[in-house]
């Protein structure tokens, strides 16, 4: 193998496959990997600051993606979710493309801190391909807050609406788990949900260090492309009775979870962020 030098590693199987003579090495130029690429997100924040901010997916031909799934579901466009390092924080938008592929939406960073940007993105494409993610570091300068994970809690409230989460939830990775949730109004009456996003409510899931991330939803009934797929397993919400929501939870590792669920009531988008252990 001295014919094989520090460069040519990459291809050493190749090399090798193809013998290894005493003549001058086989020259194979190795060129960037082709995939898709997040292009044009900016890379300077200031807190607080509506900013507006403009992205396309560039496919590996190096065109920009322009066709995306449509239809009623939640699996369509492209997600934008951000989420602060400490998972204090969440932003989830769905901005529609051009005709060229170009997404604009206004996002507004609320505190300094780092930052994870998600493009979880349903391409129209022929073949297996699903959906993919694309992932953006954002540090966005100042003094970032810095609070520990809060604890499991069965109950949280958003804007006097109560999230009441039956029973302690058993979760284990790589299957499919579901947890029942009772949403309630300041008044106490089952929650209407408005379909938001495609969906009446988005379970977003981050986990705590390496912020690893999976989405899930609840439909409506006649609703298409609910169902979330992880290996050979797939998991699909439903809304069981007038304001209960059977939310499925299907993670890739064990670890420590944060859940953001959203919906929208009353014309209120609302989230309730709670901790899972994932076993
Ligand atoms: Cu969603």
């Amino acid at each position: 193998m001295a014919c094989v030098r520090p460069a040519a590693i990459a291809v050493l199987l190749a090399v090798a496959l193809a013998g290894c003579g005493s003549s001058a090495p086989p020259q194979i130029t190795i060129g960037a990997a082709r995939t898709y690429q997040l292009a044009g997100f900016p890379p300077r924040f200031v807190a607080g600051k509506p900013q507006l901010v403009t992205f396309r997916i560039d496919q590996p031909s190096g065109a920009a993606l322009t066709r995306y799934r449509t239809g009623s579901g939640p699996h369509t466009g492209v997600h934008l979710i951000i989420v602060r390092s400490d998972l204090g924080a969440i932003i989830h938008k769905h901005p529609k493309p051009n005709a060229d592929g170009e997404f604009s939406t206004e996002l507004t960073f609320p505190t300094p801190g780092r930052y994870r940007v998600v493009i979880d993105a349903y391409p129209q494409l022929s073949g297996p391909l699903r959906n993919f993610q694309l992932f953006r570091w954002i540090v966005v300068p100042g003094r970032a807050p810095h609070g520990a994970l809060p604890a499991f809690r069965s109950v949280v409230t958003d804007d006097g609406y109560r999230f009441a989460l039956q029973g302690r939830p058993r979760l284990r990775a790589v299957q499919s788990n579901f947890l029942t949730l009772r949403v309630t109004r300041p008044d106490g009456s089952p929650a209407t949900f408005t379909p938001w996003f495609g969906a009446l409510a988005h379970a977003i899931f981050f986990r705590a260090g390496t912020l690893d991330y999976f989405h899930t939803h609840v439909c409506s009934a006649r609703t298409s492309g609910c169902t979330s797929v992880l290996g050979a397993a797939r998991v699909t919400g439903t809304q069981t009775r007038p304001g209960v929501l059977r939310v499925g939870v299907l993670l890739p590792i064990s670890g420590t979870w944060r859940l953001f669920i959203q919906c929208k009531v009353d014309g209120r988008v609302l989230t309730a962020p709670t901790t899972l252990t994932v076993r």
